[in-house]
């Protein structure tokens, strides 16, 4: 046969393969943010290492199949018009036993050191150091983070001391979704209603891209998140900075828009957790939100939504996607579907479903987020003058509902969450008015779910707060 004729598909096999190897290639580019082989902590080191030590065992056994294969065919290929048979050869026991005992040892060759990194890798080290825990909760489509015990509370963005071990405890909201921080990591997949764990370390101080890595509905591929490894003070810093207040807003624009976020965006989202019982409490508001999801999710205004406390510190928006700029901002709140399609603020939230927001509205509020930040850490904090100093007390109530209460009540008849709350006094005395604040439980109005008022208040708000606020309520 022709040689030439033989070879001419193969030339533009080469071509193809001279065209898309590198493009293939580029794929093991270390320094691709999400890069499997640029590792920058232990765990996804070694799990770089096992995925090295096997590579070289597969390329060792293509070479020799491959190379047996193919000198085969050139050596024992037909020539000229020779059409006798070549020698018919039935088994052979000892090529048998080889070809069966050789694998067996290189998959025991492979399984030892993989359930050897499968075990070390279950539980951060004990005797390196205090481990930081972090509670992780997957949403539809974004990231709850908590640090038990600290009274931080946060979204898609986690800070991480650099070199030190971190105890991730994984839960999700809803579906099943997986965490994922390709160069500290693998992937861990989170069951609703299985708890599962994942320890990890930076050792290089750094922002690592993080997404989740489960398919999980509409949005799936825009459920990302940032890992921030930094020197340990400043770790700590931050986390002292997260529990300090707001600093006082400045601009107009801020100060209406926090109204308007009032109105608007508290119903979901809170801003507040910077004080201690707040933190506490978020978990259990957000339960609740999920709650009155599932109670009425045909018509719901509500479901548990990311964090804003301190918003104007973090570097993205919309689950790690963009970056956190007025631009963007504008954006996101202009239309949250125009920058991830499908999420779940563009469906339920009221002023989009009413297409209620004005250009000025979403100015202001976007003036008001990049205005949260904390006060800096020598500041001198004045002590809370209760509801906002001057004016009557129903004013002063009226300040303190607008803060916290007014995006689940209207101060009319209809329903938001909750019940409207005109003519509240003639449903009750200032006894029934504080146990429904304080402890929203004990009496649930009918035809409403329970465990969704936040049951916090008692502890967030002062005395003098509170009865400003009855006052006011009265007043309806
Ligand atoms: C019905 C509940 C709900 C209401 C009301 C709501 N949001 Fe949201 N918001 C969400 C959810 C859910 C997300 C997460 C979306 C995603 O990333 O998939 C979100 C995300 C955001 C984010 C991005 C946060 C981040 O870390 O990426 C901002 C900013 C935001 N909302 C601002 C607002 C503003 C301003 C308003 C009022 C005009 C508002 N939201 C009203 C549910 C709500
Ligand atoms: C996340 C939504 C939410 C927030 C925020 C919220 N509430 Fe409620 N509230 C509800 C729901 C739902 C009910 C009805 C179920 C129940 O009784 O617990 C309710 C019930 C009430 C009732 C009883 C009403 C009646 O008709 O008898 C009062 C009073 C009340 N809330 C006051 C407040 C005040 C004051 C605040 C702010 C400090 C507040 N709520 C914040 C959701 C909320
Ligand atoms: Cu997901």
């Amino acid at each position: 046969m022709n040689l030439r004729r033989l070879l001419r598909p193969a030339r533009s096999r080469l071509l193809f393969l001279i065209l898309v190897v590198p493009a293939i290639l580029v794929a093991c580019n270390e320094g691709d943010p999400q890069s499997t082989f640029g590792t920058s902590g232990p765990i996804a080191d070694a799990q770089a290492d096992l995925f090295i030590f096997i590579f070289w065992i597969a390329v060792v056994v293509f070479v020799l199949v491959e190379g047996a294969l193919i000198y085969s065919i050139i050596r024992f290929r037909r020539r000229g018009s020779d059409d006798s048979l070549p020698v018919q050869v039935h088994g052979n026991t000892k090529l048998e036993v080889i070809w069966t005992i050789v694998p067996v040892f290189i998959l025991v060759a492979i399984a030892i050191p993989t359930i050897q990194v499968i075990y070390e890798q279950r539980e951060p080290p004990t005797d390196q150091g205090p481990v930081l825990e972090i509670k992780v909760r997957a949403h539809q489509w974004w990231w709850e983070i908590e640090y038990p015990g600290e009274d931080v509370v946060t979204a898609n963005e986690i800070r991480i001391p650099v070199g030190q071990w971190v105890n991730f405890t994984l839960n999700s909201d809803d579906v099943i979704h997986s965490f994922w921080v390709p160069k500290l990591a693998g992937k861990v997949d989170i069951i609703p209603g299985d708890v599962r764990q994942l320890a990890m370390r930076a050792d290089e101080v750094g922002v690592f891209f993080g997404q989740c890595a489960e398919f999980c509905g509409e949005a799936h591929a825009k459920m990302r998140f940032r890992v921030r490894a930094e020197e340990p003070e400043q770790f700590q810093d931050w986390l002292d900075s997260m529990r300090r207040p707001p600093v006082e807003l400045v601009s107009a624009d801020a100060i209406a828009g926090q109204t308007l976020f009032a109105q608007n965006c508290s119903s979901c989202h809170s801003t507040n957790t910077w004080q201690g019982p707040n933190a506490r409490n978020e978990r259990t508001r957000l339960a609740g939100l999920r709650l009155a999801f599932l109670d009425n999710f045909k018509d719901t205004v509500v479901i548990p939504a990311p964090n804003l406390t301190h918003f104007a510190t973090r570097d993205t928006l919309g689950a790690g996607l963009i970056e956190l700029n007025e631009t963007n901002l504008t954006r996101w709140i202009t239309d949250p579907d125009d920058v991830k399609e499908g999420n779940r603020m563009k469906d339920l939230a009221t002023p989009y479903r009413n297409n209620s927001l004005t250009s000025d509205d979403v100015r202001q509020l976007t003036a008001y987020l990049l205005e949260l930040k904390p006060v800096a850490a020598d500041a001198v904090i004045e002590p809370d003058s209760g509801g906002g100093g001057g004016g009557s007390a129903t004013e002063r109530g009226a300040a303190t509902f607008a803060a916290n209460c007014s995006g689940c009540h209207s101060t009319g008849d209809n329903r938001v969450v909750g019940p409207g709350l005109a003519g509240l006094s003639s449903r009750g005395d200032d006894a029934y008015i504080r146990e429904s604040i304080v402890e929203p439980n004990a009496v649930v109005v009918d035809g409403f779910p329970a465990s969704v008022m936040p049951p916090g208040f008692g502890a967030t708000l002062s005395a003098d707060e509170l009865n400003d606020l009855i006052a006011y309520l009265k007043s309806l």
